[in-house]
Order: structure tokens, then sequence, then C-alpha cells
């Protein structure tokens, strides 16, 4: 029997505006607001596929790569705290609706392929800070990133001394 893994789709952050929000986050949350997410590991869930064999990771990945939308450009310019999840996040004040396509495509895929999607309705963010128990001060509007979006990545999620760490193991563009 072959091994399974972790995955998801996710977009990437550039890794510019990801030191540029480390930075951001350092200044407006206090330690105590939460468990900061390293700058690496900062994306935007697509779709959550669970522990997935190779044999659906195959189908998956050739689902994926018969999506032909364009890139689009997307605004991180909202903040927000999840007290169920215990999570502050960035997002997007207007998601783009290039984002909200891809994203209804795969999930649409992912559960025709038996990955169980969540009923929640989908919000687009990165997650900043876990752990946040606690009522936490958002920051006030005016902050901002804008990058260009031209491919989406399916990751492996691992656990490895004691660290949460995000591998791409594939990638299709947007075009
Ligand atoms: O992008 P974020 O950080 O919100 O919360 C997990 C993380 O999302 C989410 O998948 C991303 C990569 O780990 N995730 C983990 N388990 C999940 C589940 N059972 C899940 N999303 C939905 N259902």
């Amino acid at each position: 029997m072959s091994e399974s893994k972790r995955l998801f789709f996710a977009l990437e952050i550039p890794g510019d505006v990801q030191q540029h929000i480390v930075r951001w986050r350092a200044e407006q949350f206090p330690v105590e607001a939460g468990r900061p997410i390293a700058a690496a590991n900062l994306h935007i869930t697509l779709a959550f596929l669970g522990d997935v064999s190779e044999e659906k990771q195959r189908i998956l990945a050739a689902q994926a790569s018969r999506i032909a939308q364009p890139g689009f450009q997307l605004r991180l310019d909202d903040a927000g705290h999840w007290p169920r999840s215990r999570v502050v996040w960035l997002g997007p004040r207007q998601a783009p609706r290039g984002l909200l396509q891809l994203a209804n495509l795969l999930r649409a895929q992912a559960a025709r392929s038996g990955c169980a999607q969540s009923p929640q309705p989908f919000h687009p963010h990165v997650t900043l800070l876990r752990n946040a128990q606690h009522r936490v001060a958002l920051p006030p509007p005016g902050f901002g990133w804008t990058f260009p979006v031209d491919a989406f990545v399916l990751y492996e999620s691992l656990f490895e001394q004691g660290r949460t760490r995000y591998k791409p193991v594939d990638r299709w563009l947007l075009k």
C-alpha cells in the first residue's frame, strides 16, 4: 500500500510580502496575542484535502492541471479574529472573482474525489496567529499589500522536529 500525505491547495505569498507581513505583525500584535506562523508558512488555503493516497493525489493533480483561468491581483487589506478557531487572519476586503472561482473549482473537484470539504463558506485568509484565545485588538485600517497571483500550489503539510512545514509538491500557472 502506498503512503498517504496530508495535502492542500493554496496560494503562495511572495517572499518579500511575507517579510513585510511578519514585520507589521510584530508591531501590531503583542506576543501574548497568539502563536505566530513562520514567514515561510504564510499562505492562502484554497482547498484542504486531508490524508491523500498517491493514486488520489495523481487524480487531483490531473484535474488541477486542466484548470484554465487567468491570474489576478490580490490585495490583503483586512484583518480579523475568529475566536472559535482561535485564529488571527489577514485577508482581502474584496476577494477577487478569480480567487473565488479557483477555490470553488478546487473544492468541488476535491469533494468529487472523496476529500470532504467544510460546509462553512470559503473565507480566503492568511493565518497570522494561532491559539489566539483572548480578545485581540485589531490593527486600524490603512495597511495593505498587493501582489499578482499567477500560480497555485499543492502543498504537503509535514510535522518535523516539533515544527509544521508546508512543502510545495506541485505548481500550476494561471494564464
Ligand atoms: O490556511 P489555514 O492556516 O487557515 O487550518 C489548516 C490550514 O489552514 C487547514 O489547512 C491548512 C493547512 O494545514 N486545515 C487543517 N485541517 C483541516 C480540516 N480538517 C483544515 N481545513 C479544513 N478541514
